[in-house]
């Protein structure tokens, strides 16, 4: 660790900032090794702060100060004190206006961190949220210090032939030496992390929208020369997102120019930076033989979810850092909608749940587990947390489950018009909500304050004489760290009845008869009772998974299959399935630790075959009906996680099925797989999608047909989803071609970094024998690079999160082969490398002997030299 003990910011701690800044004018003289900074700060007391002749402390970090000045008169050394982080300035005007200018210098290139002002292959550019602004100046760096940006960009011609920032282009002009510079004034106030600047030898791709109200706008999307014919896509998502927020919010867009820049190196997605959003390359480009259907709606969802942060973000922005799930949580909340919209409800609803249960939920049960709104932190970087964010949406989509559609548009719209241009926190937001509906939130507030993922348990009793059915619901939490005990909370049921005959029946419960109702359970134990039902009903509970629960109830596998039937719930549908499967793999999988035989049971041929048969219009859906859980899912239901079981019981299943069904899987192979060029269309989608499932169900067989099958497709693959759905099953196969075909992909793609990507991930997800050899290897290959996120994620993080089986080999090599990582990539980049500790996280699921084995790796972590307080934070907090 570094000499100081890490410091921990409370919530509670919160107070107005002393000084507001209400506009700044930059100059940023750019050079890679040398960019001169040079602000103007216009500075007042703030009005709202009880506190006077408070100091000006201004944040600053790993910058080389040059000069101060007030008002025009410069500073010598004893009117302003500097530390590591700070600029501070005693005795400063409490009753006017007063302006502080500030120069200093920072390096771009040495910065691998990629926050603050970094370069990207040749590209400069920035990245400021959370705290990165005060990496390239000094600043009041926090949420609610809105400001006025108007920013001049210098730079040579040649290099930096394009110069962007916020906001508008007001002037330009030429300069001696081959250099250029461009103003660009931002009329809306903001706090500075979402400033931007991008200068570089960029193309771009031009289009306008025609808003709600008849402006026009200008959308430009700039890339390196070489991606020019990958941006299509990402432009036409940049349009549907702005249609469907006029559409579904009423929110129209506010500037004349809306700019997205796609950069190969960067810590996260992408960034909502106003007017100027920052792309990383994964999140943009796409062409059908490059990118697979998945990247395609990746790309539509993370265009959405930036486009909408221009109103929930940026408009109306977080007061402080605690209340991150304000923007974030609303914000995924809305690009899970949108991209609903856009393609399948029912296909987008089941991938989120999926990704909520299996990894949101283990975060939710560890170590690390927080409240959406947390209430300390060391390093805010850690907070952008699945809980934050998809757990966060999860609580919007409660809201939006106990108001129902109009009157969460009323909150909505009463959000907007009352907070517009503020910095609130979400308790603001849950208010607006609660006053634009007669629903009491009081108790539902909890959700925000309270960590871990509630249990629901679910006794169900039929009474033959009184025709009821009574259904008890009771909650529980277990407690999380800091959080000994726990209180109920809001929780919404949605429910629907289904007769043995398969039909819907109706719900009479207090006085009204419906189809479906929501049941709101409030205290830790409820009785619902339902009247008038002749006969025995199946009960399908909590319909489109209404709260983010784990639900224990009592189902057999003939009421599950029944269920996976009939169920007009399309979410539970498909969730009746997964249940079946797990618990069929549960049993082999006593079966397996108890040296037994295993047999599969002909319910679930019999439901598989069952689903085959019936006609599907949503193909995408269908192939969500026909995949098992996956290992990790699995996981997280087992009391210890026996990794090598899980995955031999869940093979099991999946050959055996592609032995009893063959004819099916081969039949609906030939009818679907029409070698297309991979155009975007949901049609096509889902027939790739079940062609695709099919072909990895037959590889199982390690037949020569079933290679054939594979080695056919790829090479004639003329999409990348055929080409990947290929070379994935032959490289978890015995395939002969396998070697082979790897390289031939290598050399075919060596040119697109975003494809050499999937070709790491590839080979590290893989349950193959020599897996961690091939990773060794990999570590050394020439195109792996620790100082790119993506490559990073691709290998480290794909066999450290993706790959169950191997990554907790029983020796330990997989364990200390991250933790070897961890460590360099620490130095290079903290945020990137305190991801990577996440795989450690959860050592107390596993038995005994990998238990110390973990433990060992992150002592091993935070004892190392140099340990940024990034991964200091996970690693030392995982240990307790
Ligand atoms: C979520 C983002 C960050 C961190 C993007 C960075 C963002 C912060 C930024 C959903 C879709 C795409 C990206 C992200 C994500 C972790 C995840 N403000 O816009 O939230
Ligand atoms: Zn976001």
């Amino acid at each position: 660790m570094q000499d100081t003990k890490p410091q921990t910011i409370y919530l509670k701690d919160y107070t107005v900032p002393e000084y507001l800044i209400e506009s700044v004018e930059l100059t940023v003289i750019l050079d890679e090794l040398k960019t001169r900074v040079v602000s103007k700060l216009t500075i007042q007391k703030n009005p709202k702060s009880k506190v006077d002749n408070a100091a000006l402390v201004l944040q600053g970090e790993g910058l080389e100060l040059v000069s101060v000045a007030m008002d025009g008169v410069a500073f010598n050394e004893a009117q302003y004190k500097q530390s590591a982080e700070s600029l501070s300035v005693d005795n400063v005007p409490q009753e006017q206006v007063f302006v502080l200018a500030i120069e200093n210098t920072i390096n771009p290139k040495s910065n691998t961190s990629l926050e603050g002002l970094y370069l990207s292959s040749t590209m400069l550019c920035t990245q400021c949220e959370a705290e990165g602004f005060r990496k390239i100046t000094y600043f009041l760096d926090r949420p609610d210090v809105m400001t006025l940006f108007k920013t001049t960009l210098i730079g040579d011609k040649d290099k930096y032939p394009v110069l962007l920032s916020n906001g508008n282009k007001v002037a330009e002009g030429e300069l001696q030496n081959n250099r250029h510079w461009v103003t660009w004034e931002d009329p809306f106030k903001k706090p500075c992390y979402l400033f931007a600047l991008v200068a570089g030898q960029l193309e771009c791709i031009e289009d306008t929208f025609t808003t709600m109200t008849g402006r026009e706008i200008s959308l430009q999307i700039f890339v390196e020369s070489h991606d020019i014919d990958k941006c299509d896509h990402a432009m036409q998502s940049l349009k549907n997102s702005m249609q469907w927020d006029e559409e579904a919010y009423g929110r129209e867009y506010d500037l004349d120019l809306y700019m997205i820049v796609a950069v190969g190196h960067f810590n996260m997605g992408a960034m909502e930076n106003k007017g100027l959003n920052v792309f990383n390359t994964k999140f943009v480009l796409a062409r059908p033989d490059t990118a697979t259907d998945s990247d395609y709606e990746h790309i539509e969802g993370v265009i959405g979810h930036e486009y909408f942060h221009n109103w929930t973000g940026n408009r109306i922005t977080c007061r402080d850092w605690f209340q991150l799930s304000l923007k974030e949580g609303f914000t995924v909340f809305r690009d899970q909608q949108f991209t609903g919209d856009q393609t399948s409800r029912a296909v987008k609803r089941i991938e989120d749940v999926k990704l909520l249960r299996v990894r949101q939920f283990a975060e939710d049960a560890g170590p690390l587990s927080h409240p959406i709104r947390p209430e300390a932190y060391i390093e805010i970087n850690n907070f952008y947390t699945l809980t934050v964010y998809e757990k966060g949406a999860e609580v919007v989509r409660m809201i939006h489950t106990l108001l129902g559609e109009e009157d969460f548009r009323k909150g909505s719209d009463l959000y907007f018009q009352r907070h517009d241009g503020q910095a609130v926190t979400c308790e603001d937001f849950v208010n607006a909500m609660e006053s634009a509906s007669d629903i009491d939130l009081g108790l539902f507030k909890r959700w925000y304050s309270q960590a871990g993922t509630p249990v629901l348990e679910a006794t169900e009793r039929y009474n033959e004489q009184d025709k009821t059915l009574t259904l008890t619901l009771k909650q529980s939490c277990a407690a999380t760290p800091g959080q000994a005990t726990k209180g109920p909370v809001h929780i919404p049921v949605k429910l629907g009845l289904l007769a043995t005959d398969g039909s819907v029946a109706n719900i009479c419960i207090d006085g009204f008869v419906s189809n479906e109702v929501i049941l709101e359970l409030i205290q830790e134990q409820q009785t619902f009772v339902f009247e008038q039902l002749d006969k025995k009903p199946v009960v399908s509970l909590l319909r489109g998974f209404s709260a983010p629960v784990v639900l224990n109830k009592q189902q057999s596998l003939e009421e599950l299959a029944f269920l996976l039937s009939h169920d007009v719930d399309t979410f539970n549908r498909w969730d009746a399935g997964q249940k079946m499967c797990s618990q069929v793999i549960f049993g082999l999988i006593d079966n397996i630790q108890q040296g037994q035989a295993l047999q599969l049971t002909p319910l679930l041929v019999d439901a598989f075959a069952n689903v085959i048969q019936q006609s599907w219009d949503d193909l995408s859906y269908f192939s969500l009906l026909l995949s098992l859980p996956a290992e990790n899912y699995l996981a997280g239901q087992m009391d210890v996680v026996d990794v090598v079981a899980i995955h031999q019981a869940r093979e099991f299943v999946k050959k055996t099925l592609a032995e009893k069904l063959q004819e099916q899987f081969k039949e609906l192979y030939q009818r679907y797989h029409k070698d297309e060029s991979g155009l975007f269309d949901s049609g096509a989608i889902g027939r790739r999608r079940i062609k695709n499932i099919c072909l990895s169900y037959l590889a199982t067989l390690e037949t020569e047909e079933s290679y054939q099958l594979a080695g056919k497709q790829f090479s004639s693959a003329k999409n990348m989803t055929d080409q990947m759905a290929a070379l994935s099953v032959i490289v978890e196969s015995k395939n002969p071609a396998k070697v082979q075909s790897l390289e031939s992909f290598y050399q075919q793609w060596k040119n697109e970094a975003l494809v050499i990507d999937k070709w790491f991930t590839l080979q590290a997800c893989s349950s193959a024998e020599d897996t961690f050899s091939t990773v060794q290897n990999l570590l050394k290959h020439p195109a792996f690079e620790l100082t790119n996120p993506n490559r990073v994620r691709s290998l480290i993080g794909a066999f450290s999160q993706a790959n169950q089986l191997h990554f907790n080999a029983e020796n330990g090599q997989g364990y200390q082969l991250l933790a070897d990582q961890v460590i360099a990539l620490n130095s290079i980049n903290p945020q990137v490398a305190s991801r990577m500790v996440s795989a450690l996280t959860q050592w107390k699921r596993f038995d005994a002997d990998r238990q110390t084995l973990i433990k060992a790796e992150l002592e091993r972590i935070v004892n190392a030299e140099n340990i940024s307080k990034d991964v200091y934070e996970i690693a030392s907090k995982s240990l307790l």
